[in-house]
């Protein structure tokens, strides 16, 4: 089975340089709760939520971890990690409850009053602009089909850098534009559950555009020494066998994940590729390209694992279709294979083929989900997750040993929560949540990551 190495302590791990930055994430979605309270308009997910067989067991985040009433507890865990960051994002029906129009105050008060707790215990604000529960109201208008949703966008980014620019030195723009255009847009299994498949190109266009104008505003209106980045997907694509027609599905899958959703960003163009692949690029605008490849003051990398893929039957709609990952990869709870040392090679790769144009790296969520339970005791141990932690923080040492610039590391997530279509079984956190009581549990993998941090100063 496994081949990954036995747990080992902290201490254990290669150092990391002295200002390397710990972190964990969440998503405002994923934890919140509260989702119609002081004024909060309705999301594509809550729409989605609402419609039969979309979610595991019919589950949904109307209460979820109920951060949106205990924050402050959640923010003492992130404190007693010892963390120097923490990245949540920006419900942006809170603040403008139609997409559109004069701010909600009680929306940006509660951010507000999470930056301050967090600055309180000194734990720097990261937040993320979009992850992906845009208003149901754009969505009616087309959502990120429609071009005007871009512009939206930066008025809603506008808002709240007025509001938490003076205390917030990091953004993030965007989450993960792949997974959006193709959950939500091409295979429908995420909000807004569209099947738009080769049709979809406007979509990841105009989330682009959005971060470059996104990135625009910001600088414009916040301090120079603001950093700013987008948090993109990287997850090699690896063939099913060496059949040629499986390396070539391999070599599709990474033109419309990595390619298409990194080139834009750090050379400005997209490849050339796509166009012989039969997407129309007629959404795209002059200036549009100068627009998004904003400089960025870093690169946010989510991984998770090498996606396997092969070739499709003759006379299926799309040329390429999953493949099992090989039997040796233990898997996590969601079926994902664990492989740390594909973490190196996407890294060491990245830096290859953008030598000339690549930001520093910040590993903006990585982990594993697990059907974590407490014992008798109470207590919630998850080996597994240490070691996944422990192996990945390895790998990623190696990639900065071969010379990758990266800057930090956070740990997806701080607390179980609603994964998404897969509802609350996967749990993903360094805390245990029981949903029915909200009690919070940190587990052995906290206690871990808790040991690494410090362990490094
Ligand atoms: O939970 C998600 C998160 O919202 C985006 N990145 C991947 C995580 C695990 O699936």
């Amino acid at each position: 089975m496994t081949q990954n190495s036995a747990a080992t302590t902290p201490l254990d791990l290669p150092r990391f340089p002295k200002d390397f930055l710990w972190g964990v994430a969440t998503s405002a979605y994923q934890i919140e709760g509260a989702l119609t309270e002081d004024g909060r308009g309705q999301s594509i997910w809550d729409r989605f939520c609402q419609e039969p067989g979309r979610i595991a067991r019919g589950d949904n985040a109307a209460v979820a971890c109920d951060h949106y009433h205990r924050y402050r507890e959640d923010v003492a865990l992130i404190a007693d990690l010892g963390v120097g960051a923490y990245r949540f994002s920006i419900g942006w029906t809170r603040i403008q409850p139609n997409g559109c129009g004069a701010p909600n105050p009680k929306g940006l008060d509660f951010y507000s009053r999470l930056v301050d707790e967090l600055l309180a215990r000194g734990i720097r604000p990261t937040p993320t602009l979009f992850h992906w529960d845009l208003p149901q109201a754009l969505q009616d208008a087309g959502g990120w089909r429609n071009r005007d949703t871009a512009k939206r966008f930066t008025d809603f980014v506008q808002i709240v850098a007025g509001r938490l620019g003076d205390r917030v030195t990091r953004w993030i723009t965007h989450n993960e534009t792949f997974e959006h255009s193709i959950l939500g847009h091409v295979v429908g299994t995420h909000a807004p559950g569209l099947r738009l498949w080769t049709d979809a190109f406007p979509v990841v266009h105009h989330l682009l555009l959005s971060h470059g104008m996104a990135v625009q505003v910001l600088r414009a209106s916040l301090p120079r020494s603001t950093q700013i980045g987008i948090a993109q997907s990287m997850a090699p694509a690896r063939p099913a066998s060496e059949r040629p027609q499986d390396r070539s599905a391999a070599g599709m899958l990474d033109l419309l994940h990595a390619r298409q959703h990194c080139e834009p960003l750090l050379l400005g163009r997209y490849p050339d590729e796509l166009a012989a692949f039969g997407i129309s690029q007629s959404a795209i605008v002059d200036g549009d390209l100068a627009t998004i490849a904003q400089p960025l003051d870093f690169l946010g990398i989510n991984y998770y694992n090498p996606h396997y893929v092969q070739a499709a039957p003759p006379g299926s709609p799309v040329p390429l279709m999953p493949a099992e990952p090989p039997a040796q990869y233990e898997r996590t709870e969601l079926g994902w294979p664990i492989v740390p040392q594909g973490l190196t090679q996407m890294l060491l790769e990245l830096r290859e083929r953008y030598a000339e144009t690549l930001p520093p790296l910040i590993i903006t969520e990585n982990g594993m989900a697990l059907a974590d339970a407490p014992d008798a005791d109470g207590r919630v141990d998850d080996p597994r997750r240490v070691r996944y932690l422990q192996d990945h923080l390895l790998a990623l040492r190696k990639a900065m040993e071969g010379g990758v610039d990266v800057r930090g590391y956070f740990v997806w997530s701080l607390l179980d929560n609603f994964e998404w279509a897969d509802g609350y079984r996967p749990r993903f956190g360094l805390v245990h949540v029981d949903y029915p009581t909200q009690r919070r549990t940190p587990k052995t993998s906290y206690r871990w990551y808790r040991e690494l941090i410090a362990a490094q100063q």
